[in-house]
């Protein structure tokens, strides 16, 4: 049985303990209370905190080592001039506009209002502080101090600088690179095994959270889902072809019919990483994209590129604060884009990465990070949908630079999708 059907099993199973639960403690009998204490604040809460914890071990490691080796191979690449600087811009732009419509979306829908969850009893509201501050402590003054201090932007910078120091320090940093690409390799491993324990870790954290809402809970996790799901939709029909049509000149219907077979793969993959095969297939036989531009672009938007996830992000933020009855204000807001359009840098295409990211989106934007357990439940269906629009807006940048170096053949794009050359 594959690690989604097991995560969506566990999704099922823990909604409806969590609701009987419910109903059996709200009874007040001795049995209902034996449940409360023992399962529900005994083996749900230890289970679910140990999986919340393991996503936010994988926190540092994960965005300093793959951010290290994305701009260092982008140093590296980046020679290439104009196009690697076009091809950058547009992914952070895309990421930038994906993470605003998300937070103007969820603070229009409001999905999370009327919870008012208890905060943990060690949580601090951590208060925002001025829009200059935050600008001024992007600057690490001593990365280890940040890196044990998990301040994310900060090991995000640190990483930046030396990735590309490194694609500048000729032989010795071609050794270093390939180094950090085996460590990255080994923290790719350990975000799938650790990505294992998910139904566990799903189950518990959604029995628990049921036990205390009931049925209430439903509607406020269908809100949720909704939300982000409507808000794909709309950045995938609207952000990507109005990009197609400004910047290209291009048709988005012929665009987006061409790629159903890619997102259909990305879909069922939850990883843009194990889609960049049938997107580079994707851009050259079917868009007419020449493969000296899609062979940097593509890997490159796997990495970088996660439009989905940002939106995701942008919601569960939303979401979190109000559940919790939290305001994070203007600048809390500003700092999320911040965050996550940066943390997006940083993550490799692979299953449940967002979850991980938006560890640190909220401990950035100072939320409580248990509140990933709020939508771990429905995370994995989101994650399938997400992928769908990092490789989608991955095509989509592809296409446009492609287009802007004279290197993309107008004829393939515009003539009709043909069936994928299975080679
Ligand atoms: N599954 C990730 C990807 O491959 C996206 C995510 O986890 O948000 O793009």
């Amino acid at each position: 049985m594959s690690l989604t059907t097991r995560i969506l099993l566990a999704m099922g199973l823990g909604l409806l303990v969590g609701i009987v639960f419910k109903s059996v403690i709200a009874g007040g009998g001795e049995f209902g209370q034996w449940l409360q204490l023992y399962m529900v604040e005994g083996v749900f809460d230890v289970v679910g905190q140990i999986f919340v914890k393991s996503l936010k071990l994988l926190v540092v490691p994960l965005v300093l080592v793959s951010l290290i080796c994305g701009s260092g191979a982008l140093g590296e690449q980046g020679r290439v001039g104009p196009m690697a600087g076009k091809t950058v811009g547009l992914y952070l732009l895309t990421t930038c506009i994906a993470i605003s419509f998300a937070l103007l979306a969820a603070t229009m829908i409001n999905p999370g209002a009327g919870m008012d969850l208890p905060t943990a009893s060690d949580y601090v509201a951590k208060e925002a502080p001025p829009f200059k501050q935050v600008l001024i402590d992007i600057f690490p003054s001593n990365p280890v101090a940040s890196m044990s201090a998990g301040n994310m932007l900060q090991i995000i910078v640190f990483a930046l600088l030396f990735g590309i120091s490194m694609s500048r320090a000729g032989e010795a940093g071609k050794r270093l690179l390939s180094w950090f690409e085996d460590v990255n390799e080994v923290i790719m491993k350990m975000v799938m095994m650790l990505m294992n324990l998910a139904p566990y870790g799903v189950f518990c954290l959604l029995a628990k959270l049921f036990s205390g809402l009931g049925f209430d809970g439903i509607h406020k996790l269908a809100a949720y889902f909704f939300t982000v799901f409507g808000v794909l939709v709309l950045h995938g029909i609207v952000v990507y072809p109005t990009l197609l049509r400004i910047f290209g000149g291009l048709n988005p219907l012929i665009f987006l019919s061409k790629l159903r077979p890619l997102m259909m793969f990305a879909f069922s993959t939850s990883s843009s990483n194990a889609s960049i095969p049938v997107t580079l297939r994707t851009a050259e036989e079917r868009l007419g994209v020449d493969n000296r531009i899609a062979s940097f672009t593509v890997p490159l938007g796997a990495t970088i590129n996660m439009d989905g996830t940002a939106v995701m992000q942008g919601v569960a933020t939303v979401f979190i604060a109000q559940a919790y009855g939290l305001d994070i204000g203007l600048t809390g807001y500003l700092m999320v884009i911040l965050t996550a359009t940066m943390a997006s840098i940083g993550t490799a295409g692979v299953p449940g990465v967002g979850l991980i990211t938006l560890a640190l989106v909220l401990e950035q934007a100072g939320l409580p990070v248990e509140g990933i357990a709020l939508i771990i439940g429905v995370d994995r269906l989101l994650d399938m949908a997400r992928t769908v629009v990092n490789v989608t807006g991955d095509s989509a940048v592809t296409a446009i630079v492609a287009k802007s170096e004279g290197a993309l053949d107008k004829e393939c794009f515009d003539s009709p999708a043909k069936p994928m050359a299975d080679h």
